[in-house]
């Protein structure tokens, strides 16, 4: 059985889920939103307790070598079934929860068992190469040059920011998308999780004007921020993605904000550098357990703040 002391197969996530169904018929539901390339299951997850809820998605491993994303995404469904702490049984009762945990499973498994830095997906895109970047080939402003022309994405197919010959080039990008399609008004978050680099981004990507609700995004992302810093001191920064980090086009959070009209999206930038040593993606699986803590606790401040602000 899973204990977030190592880092599981796509397989032994989805037969964990599949379990939690068949344990909890009540209130969880596994789907097949999809197949991805190689034909592995896409699989999401849904928690919910009550009728009415307003809900949260979440997207993890959409980018194969960021294993603690993925790792985060099914601790997290954990501890909201099985935490006695108040705080998260507020956020198990009174929001509904959409996780995807493995998002690109061709990825992820290329990532186990070939080659550890794989990014994309692994679909053939040229002679010589394989693999989209999921995460640059969602629809809203894909292959868009921000201000100072710079795309944040790539048309060459070898690199690791390949957009992809067309939007939702890829079937898992467009399993996502269908499901957003039918499913978008029941969504007051979106979480897209990746390592690392101790961050909270929010849109845009592809340009540095802000957003409509910039301050929000700001106010909300740092009360989470906070919420994370006060379990082990790790201090995450909060802020619009062009200007944090860098250029990016076609990026799913942007998409499900820009397009489908989200009204909160950031992309939680997880543990891998800094004071708990320079591991990059390959972090170590005991911290798997912290890492889920923080950002555990991080969604508690982020619900409670955005219920304040309404
Ligand atoms: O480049 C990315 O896709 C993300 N960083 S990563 O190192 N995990 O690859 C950042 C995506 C930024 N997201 C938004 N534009 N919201
Ligand atoms: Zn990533």
């Amino acid at each position: 059985d899973m204990d977030w002391t190592s880092y599981y197969s796509t397989v032994e996530i989805h037969v964990w889920l599949d379990k939690l169904q068949q344990t909890f018929p009540q209130y969880i539901t596994v789907e097949e939103i999809g197949k991805s390339f190689e034909g592995r299951s896409l699989k999401l997850v849904k928690l919910s307790k009550k009728q009415n809820n307003r809900a949260i998605f979440i997207e993890g491993n959409i980018h194969a070598r960021e294993w603690i994303s993925g790792a985060t995404s099914t601790y997290v469904l954990n501890e909201l079934l099985f935490s006695s702490d108040p705080e998260i049984q507020d956020l198990a009762n009174n929001v509904d929860w959409y996780i995807i945990p493995i998002s690109n499973p061709d990825g992820y498994e290329f990532s186990r068992n070939s080659n550890r830095n794989w990014r994309k997906t692994r679909s053939p895109v040229s002679t010589l190469c394989n693999g989209v970047d999921p995460n640059r080939n969602f629809g809203f402003n894909w292959l868009t040059a921000d201000e100072s022309g710079n795309l944040g994405a790539s048309r060459l197919p070898c690199s690791d920011t390949f957009a992809g010959s067309r939007p939702f080039s890829e079937p898992e990008t467009q399993a996502i998308e269908n499901f957003l399609s039918q499913n978008y008004a029941k969504f007051d978050i979106y979480l897209s999780f990746h390592s690392f680099a101790h961050m909270m981004l929010f849109p845009f990507g592809h340009t540095s004007v802000r957003i409509p609700n910039f301050n929000d995004h700001l106010n909300i992302g740092q009360a989470a921020a906070d919420r994370l810093f006060a379990v082990d001191g790790v201090r995450y920064t909060v802020g619009p993605t062009r200007e944090t980090l860098y250029a990016a086009s076609g990026v799913s959070s942007d998409h499900a904000y820009g397009h489908h009209r989200i009204p909160l999206s950031y992309t939680y930038e997880m543990r891998g550098n800094g004071d708990y040593g320079n591991h990059g993606f390959v972090l170590p699986p005991e911290f798997i357990i912290p890492n889920g803590k923080e950002v555990l606790a991080s969604l508690v401040g982020m619900v409670q703040k955005s219920r304040q602000l309404g």
